[in-house]
């Protein structure tokens, strides 16, 4: 029996651009660079204990006001040596920089912007359990100018690609060009990424939630509600027993909604009333909600779609409910039918402590 023929990404990318005669391979480029930084990652990551980078940075403290690890400040490092040189970028910026970054003059620039979470679940990565990279490329809306945090405000909607790295068992790079999803495993010997999972999608229903249950006092009542009917099971009004997961580590959790559906929820909540939501809107929310969409499920702020929110900050923080696509209309829905209920609890009435924006 002979093995399937599978594209590399590189042959995937050259077939896509036969789509666009007039393409400058610029964008072919940037992907590529992108798959190599992450490729660079999955190798230190597989180092494990072995390597270096293991560890938090001597109390480092990152824009988010979280600890750094050693293996964030090395896989931002990655991001930004592979990808600066390549001519098809205007700048870049990350969870781990609190300002935009600027291309180097000695590098020519480009028109498109990366915007990256280097590593995602690395408060995981002591304990060996899956992380990941996430990166959306977006086009600079002022050519090859020096950027400015105005330039990468721009909604999820706009996104030219997006796509994130897998570091688990195997590394996985799933993208996204606005045509589908798909997903490519890393051959270690050829040190390809291998197209082995085509056009992938997120099956409309499921049983399976995904939650920080830890957080449940700090949820407002349409979040409780779900998951108290999802607890219920059977013998609730789903009529269905359903499966909790939380690995902590988003891209693990969207890899495994793209694979078999789910539905996962870091919701707005009362824990901090400075921070809107955990998870941060351009490296995280937006991608994630692009690939998901591109992928027949849905991404949402619990209210909206999150990818028609115009964001405000570059390190804006937002609520996320992401996955198979009747899960989160029935979350959507729970929470536009909550409105009256919400409003007369004092602390997410219109003047209270947690009113925020959506
Ligand atoms: P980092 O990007 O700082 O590693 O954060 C990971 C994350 O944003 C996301 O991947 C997880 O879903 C979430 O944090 C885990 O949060 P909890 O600590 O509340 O479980």
């Amino acid at each position: 029996m002979t093995s399937p023929h599978r594209l590399t990404l590189t042959q995937f990318l050259i077939e896509e651009r036969r789509r666009f005669p007039h393409a400058s391979g610029d964008f072919n480029s940037l992907i590529l660079n992108v798959a190599l930084a992450c490729k660079s990652i999955a190798r230190k990551v597989a180092f494990g204990a072995l390597g270096a980078g293991q560890g938090d940075v001597g109390g480092a403290i990152n824009v988010q006001g979280e600890t750094q690890k050693e293996m964030d400040v090395v896989s931002n490092q990655v991001f930004l040596q592979v990808n600066e040189w390549c001519g098809c970028l205007a700048g870049m910026a990350s969870e781990e920089m609190a300002e935009p970054y600027q291309i180097p003059d000695c590098y020519p620039k480009g028109k498109y912007l990366l915007v990256f979470d280097p590593l995602d679940g690395s408060s995981n990565i002591d304990v060996n359990v899956a992380v990941g990279s996430i990166f959306s490329v977006l086009r600079a809306p002022n050519g090859d100018a020096a950027v400015t945090e105005q330039d990468f405000l721009q909604a999820g909607a706009s996104q030219v690609a997006a796509g994130y790295a897998v570091y688990g068992p195997a590394t996985m790079l799933v993208l996204t060009v606005g045509n589908g999803v798909n997903g490519f495993t890393l051959d270690l010997e050829l040190g390809e990424f291998m197209l082995t999972h085509p056009a992938m999608q997120v099956p409309p229903d499921t049983c399976e939630f995904a939650i920080n249950a830890s957080n449940s006092r700090f949820w407002e009542p349409p979040v409780k509600r779900y998951v108290d009917e999802c607890m219920a099971g059977q013998t609730g009004g789903r009529c269905k027993d359903f499966n909790m997961r939380w690995i902590a580590s988003m891209v693990a959790e969207a890899h495994r909604i793209l694979m078999r559906g789910g539905v996962f929820l870091y919701p707005r909540d009362s824990k901090d009333a400075s921070k809107p939501g955990r998870l941060r809107l351009l490296y995280e929310a937006n991608p994630i909600g692009f690939i998901i969409e591109q992928a027949g499920g849905r991404a949402s702020t619990g209210r909206l779609p999150v990818l028609d929110v115009k964001p405000t900050s570059l390190h804006q923080r937002i609520g996320l409910v992401f996955g198979s696509r009747n899960e989160v209309d029935r979350i959507e829905r729970y929470h536009n039918d909550a409105q009256p209920t919400e409003m007369m609890n004092p602390l997410f009435n219109e003047h209270g402590l947690f009113r925020m924006p959506a």
